[in-house]
């Protein structure tokens, strides 16, 4: 676990400073994928992992981070007109969570302008 830990540690340290050399020039699409943990989870080693690689790869990543709500993702989503959302979750609450989320974005879809193919990917 402290090894796990410590690994995460530099590794976001060195996607930060790869980030900063790169700035965007690194992006080579406009598509955006919008990435976060689900609400009551705060696991996000997996997730930074997957940001990073997705970012060196050319994609326009927008990280919430950790504990998002279903009404936070379906925001961020419309803000960020993004085509592809990614949901990230390991404790067993984030099953939950996660079709929450889903739910959230069918309940939405009638009323908003989502962006016209939307995608969900989760983790579990
Ligand atoms: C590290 C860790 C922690 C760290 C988290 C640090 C952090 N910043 O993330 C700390 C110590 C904080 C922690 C806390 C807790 N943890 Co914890 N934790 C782990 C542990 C040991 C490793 C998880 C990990 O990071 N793996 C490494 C990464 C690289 O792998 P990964 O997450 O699977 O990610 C890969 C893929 O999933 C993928 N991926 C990730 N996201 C997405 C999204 C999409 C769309 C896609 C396609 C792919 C993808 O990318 C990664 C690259 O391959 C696991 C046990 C285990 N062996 O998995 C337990 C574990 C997940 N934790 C567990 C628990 C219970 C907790 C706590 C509730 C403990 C407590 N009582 O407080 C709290 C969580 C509180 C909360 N509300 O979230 C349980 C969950 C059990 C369950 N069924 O619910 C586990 C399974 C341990 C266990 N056996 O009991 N934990």
């Amino acid at each position: 676990m402290a090894d796990l830990m410590m690994f995460a540690e530099i590794f976001k340290d060195v996607i930060d400073l790869v980030d900063k050399k790169l700035s965007a020039s690194v992006v080579t699409n406009n598509t955006t994928i919008l990435f976060g943990t689900v609400k009551n989870d705060i696991h996000d080693i997996g997730k930074n992992l997957t940001v990073g690689l997705l970012r060196f790869n050319g994609f326009n990543v927008v990280d919430l981070g950790v504990d998002i709500s279903p009404q936070n993702f379906v925001d961020a989503t419309i803000d960020n007109k993004a085509v592809l959302l990614c949901l990230s979750g390991l404790v067993t609450a984030s099953y939950d969570s996660m079709r929450l989320t889903v739910q959230a974005f069918l309940v939405e879809c009638s009323n908003i302008t989502l962006a016209e193919n939307l995608y969900i990917f989760s983790d579990v």
